[in-house]
């Protein structure tokens, strides 16, 4: 059985699955994709691409194209020639040069990526990479003193260094050169240097402006060697992929051909400390996916940097010693199953906190603490991100002061947001999605006030919900084929922007049910028209989906390939599961008939006899509502809150007679209901009593039934 690689908290182990107050999408269903199959794609192949906008034939060849050569000159990047000019000068010279890094996975493999390349060269090149805690992030003047006095003349930063206006002023006093390559955000000033090369600056004209560190490394080494464009590629593309997957870049255009190639010769990488943890992580021969090195990989070399060793994942991917290779590998993996502890400790604390906040805070979290550990919190806003379907930001507070880690929600921009803070930061810096800041202690309340602010009047006053982007609704159950499975892997590598597709079954009928792997997974059998699928839901319960055998349900999943005993099938990989929010057909027979009666339209006596509840059943129905206990306004799933309904109703007719009593009793002002979608707001009113026969729906059940004045027994 593979591991769970998805959705099971930002760090892929630990914490319970996420579930889904809102599935979206999915709406064009398969048929959106009928051009396409037109031209010869495959029909979930065809359903996927409409679903994402892509309708005609040419620009689904677009999309599907996988590049082996990257599109753009490095030369189109500003700066880059000035860039060229000054390291050549170096490397001729003799000039020792450092490379300046920073501690996070992207930071690590461009780091690597540059300082082999110019050893290669024979350079005398140093690494640089500052220590999370005691150094920060980004460019320092301690550490740019320490690299003069070692004697270097050169520094080259990879990663970071945009944002280095003072420390580049610095550098030069002391008389370091600076090349600064990096892919952040630019503030409105860059600093002064031999060379400024960042895809985001405003006055750069490069095409593609999502590359990674990495990416903006590997493009400085072709600029440096355009003889040996193809053979330089050939040796990182591996390190760039890693990176650029582990940094969440965009995955498409120069992006998609990076991870391309680089999946594809990561099994025979040059580079022994690599596959020393492939070996330490089961990953050795077998395809490696983006989604594995985001999940298996990216965290363990992320480890070092969090945990305080950055160097030594460095030192993994330059080292040329099998044994050391073998023995840094599996420090690493200590090293990470150490990060996991730390990190369920500092959630459990953040959860704790969370508790205390007011209803006003919870827009977006802001937390801080003396004891958190610094190179960890950022991890942990990702999973509080990703639980509260909400902004996070964490801060380790020392001294008065707080180093803070934020990761976004829902399309929330980040860096923005904290722009229009900045009066209540010391600093800031990093992307829309994921930044960090310096914060004073004191100003912690504003700036909690501030950002709550910022992130309702995104939502426009709305409390985000957990919601699940679906693809595709699958109506033809007999189109999930191997075949078809094999046609959608032309979408990989996947990643932002271009994400593993979700496919949702309606109305399936749950076959089979066990929990395996000591209780921890779910199995199913799940039939949908004459089809049968096998189904695997990781970290999850019956219980927590609220689903049991025989029930109709939705499932929402990913396409994968299980290979037992030789044997490939098509699985399922749940990713979210529930009573069915749609009717079955009887149930839509009933609330049609329930819809009918209610807008005054003829019912035969036939159906009358069938709608009518006795006594005991609206009793027992107005008892089943007030156990809902439902909170007020709350919105609850429809139908299977009718179905819960119905199953305290005895007797005949009980899901009928439940829909229409809901009704009667919202006539009759006993209850507040309201209907949305597929939601409804269902609140008994206290206290209030009213004669059930006077309900004009009763009344007129009666006269068509010729029981005018009459009681129900
Ligand atoms: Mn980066």
């Amino acid at each position: 059985m593979c591991p769970p690689d998805v959705r099971t908290g930002a760090s892929g182990e630990g914490g319970s699955v996420i579930k889904y107050v809102r599935w979206t999408g999915g709406c064009g269903s398969e048929e959106a994709g009928a051009g396409l199959r037109a031209a010869g794609y495959p029909p979930l192949l065809s359903a996927v691409l409409a679903a994402r906008g892509v309708t005609s034939p040419e620009k689904a060849a677009l999309r599907l194209e996988r590049e082996r050569e990257l599109s753009h000159s490095p030369f189109l990047m500003k700066d880059m020639d000035k860039a060229v000019a000054r390291i050549r000068q170096a490397l001729a010279d003799g000039e020792r040069i450092a490379v300046f890094g920073d501690y996070d996975v992207d930071g690590i493999t461009s780091t690597v990526l540059l300082v082999d390349y110019l050893r290669s060269r024979g350079a005398d090149c140093l690494k640089y990479i500052p220590r999370r805690v005691e150094d920060g992030y980004g460019l320092g003047k301690e550490a740019l003193r320490i690299l003069r006095n070692q004697g270097v003349t050169l520094v080259i930063t990879v990663d970071c260094g945009i944002t280095g206006l003072e420390e580049a002023r610095f550098a030069r006093e002391v008389g370091l050169e600076l090349v600064i390559t990096d892919h952040h955000e630019c503030k409105d000033e860059l600093p002064e240097a031999a060379a400024v090369v960042d895809p985001r600056r405003p006055d750069c004209p490069y095409p593609f402006k999502h590359l990674a560190g990495v990416g903006v490394a590997l493009k400085l080494v072709l600029a440096l060697d355009q003889q040996r464009e193809e053979a330089l590629f050939a040796r990182y593309c591996t390190l760039a992929a890693i990176g650029t997957v582990a940094d969440v870049m965009q995955m498409s255009g120069e992006n998609r051909t990076i991870v391309h190639r680089g999946l594809e010769a990561i099994g025979g990488s040059d580079f022994l400390g690599l596959r020393a943890l492939l070996r330490e992580t089961g990953l050795t021969d077998r395809e490696v996916s983006s989604t594995q090195i985001g999940f298996i990989l990216a965290p363990r070399i992320n480890a070092a940097g969090r945990m305080g060793e950055a160097e030594l994942a460095a030192d993994l991917f330059l080292t040329d010693d099998p044994a050391r290779a073998e023995i840094l590998a599996r420090e690493l993996c200590g090293l990470n199953r150490e990060r996991q502890a730390v990190e369920q400790e500092i959630f459990a604390q953040a959860v704790e906190q969370i508790e205390f906040l007011s209803a006003g805070e919870r827009s977006a979290l802001v937390l801080s603490s003396e004891v958190w550990h610094q190179g960890v919190v950022g991890i942990v806003a990702s999973r509080l991100s990703e639980k509260y379907s909400c902004p996070s930001f964490m801060i380790h507070l020392q001294n008065g002061m707080g180093k803070g880690s934020c990761r976004s929600y829902g399309g929330f921009n980040l860096f923005a947001a904290l722009e229009s803070c900045q009066d209540l930061l010391v600093d800031f810096g990093g992307h829309e999605l994921a930044a960090g800041f310096n914060i004073r202690e004191e100003d912690i309340p504003a700036f909690r006030r501030r950002m709550n602010r910022c992130v309702c009047d995104y939502c426009n006053g709305e409390t985000p919900v957990s919601s699940l982007a679906v693809d595709v609704i699958v109506g033809h159950p007999e189109w999930v084929t191997l075949e078809e499975m094999e046609a959608l892997s032309r979408l990989e590598p996947y990643g932002s922007g271009n994400e593993r597709p979700v496919f949702a079954i309606m109305g399936a009928r749950v076959e089979s049910l066990q929990s395996v792997g000591q209780n921890r997974h779910l199995k199913l059998r799940l039939a949908k028209g004459d089809c049968r699928f096998e189904a695997i839901f990781f970290s999850a319960t019956a219980e927590a989906c609220g689903v049991s055998l025989g029930m109709r349900v939705d499932a929402a999943f990913h396409l994968q390939i299980n290979e037992f005993r030789g044997v490939s099938s098509v699985q399922l990989q749940l990713v979210d599961l529930r009573p069915a929010a749609g009717p079955s057909r009887r149930e839509r027979e009933c609330l049609e008939l329930v819809e009918r009666l209610v807008a005054g339209g003829p019912v035969t006596e036939g159906e009358a006899v069938r709608l009518l509840p006795d006594r005991r059943q609206f009793a027992a129905l107005w008892r089943a509502i007030e156990r809902l206990a439902m909170e007020e306004g709350e919105p609850v799933s429809r139908m299977p809150t009718l179905r819960r309904l119905a199953g305290a109703l005895d007797g005949a007719e009980s899901f009928l007679r439940a829909a229409l009593g809901v009704e009667v009793f919202a006539e009759r002002g006993l209850v507040t209901l309201a209907l949305r979608e597929d939601m409804m707001i269902l609140r008994p009113m206290p206290g209030r009593r009213a004669d059930l026969e006077q309900s004009a729906y009763v009344r007129s059940l009666r006269r068509t039934l010729g029981q005018d004045g009459k009681e129900a027994e």
